[in-house]
């Protein structure tokens, strides 16, 4: 089995009769959605909200019950991937765009899982690019800004267009290199006015499974 659907698979073990559950994005939370759609054939009942149009598409074809956020007030569980993370579950996401959205998500949830491959697993944050999701008015001045906080950025492309997040937005990938205080980068990054969310995650991951290409999991 693929090393990310051997984390998401065992991740949707987490999951139990009654819960609320938010739905990740990307092509290791798809996995988790693919299983948890297969357990509510064979009866699991559950509710469900999305972090992205993508995976509200994927849960309504496989007939996952998904509520309007107005009918739940917090969820018990998140399962969502990840782009980098570290020992200390910190995260870096937003590489599919949907961070604003997942982190909203995560942060209404009572735990979040994060399901990876182990190439996600780093000592320290930064390879990756951090994207921050900023909002298209005066984005120059937005942008400028954070090129300050001592990183090379520039606004996400899809083909010749500006890439925009499902919120309308868009995304700057930050080099900052090897994020030694991510809390710091992270404080300094909201301190900016045009910046909406940025896809660093601390504090907010309860655990992570790691699927290895030995075919075992690592749990963090
Ligand atoms: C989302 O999808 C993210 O925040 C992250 O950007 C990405 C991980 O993608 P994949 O699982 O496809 O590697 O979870």
């Amino acid at each position: 089995m693929n090393m990310k659907q051997l984390a998401a698979e065992a991740a949707v073990d987490y999951v139990k009769d009654g819960m609320k559950v938010g739905l990740g994005t990307g092509s290791t939370a798809y996995f988790a959605i693919n299983k948890l759609g297969e357990r509510v054939k064979e009866g699991l009942q559950i509710t469900a909200v999305a972090t992205s149009v993508a995976s509200e598409e994927q849960a309504r074809e496989l007939g996952i019950p998904l509520v309007p956020f107005a009918q739940v007030d917090r969820l018990d569980l998140t399962i969502d991937g990840a782009d980098e993370l570290d020992g200390s579950l910190r995260l870096i996401k937003g590489g599919g765009g949907a961070l604003l959205r997942e982190k909203i998500v995560a942060m209404g949830s009572d735990r979040m899982i994060v399901v990876a491959d182990e190439s996600k697993a780093v000592r320290t944050l930064g390879k990756f690019p951090l994207p921050v999701e900023i909002v298209p008015f005066a984005w120059e001045w937005t942008l400028k800004d954070i090129l300050k906080l001592g990183c090379e950025a520039e606004l996400r492309r899809e083909g010749s267009e500006l890439y925009k997040t499902d919120n309308g937005n868009y995304i700057a990938d930050c080099r900052f290199g090897a994020i030694e205080d991510p809390a710091a980068v992270a404080a300094a990054l909201q301190a900016l006015p045009g910046v909406v969310e940025h896809g660093l995650f601390i504090g907010i991951a309860n655990m992570a499974i790691v699927g290895k290409s030995d075919g075992t999991i690592d749990i963090i």
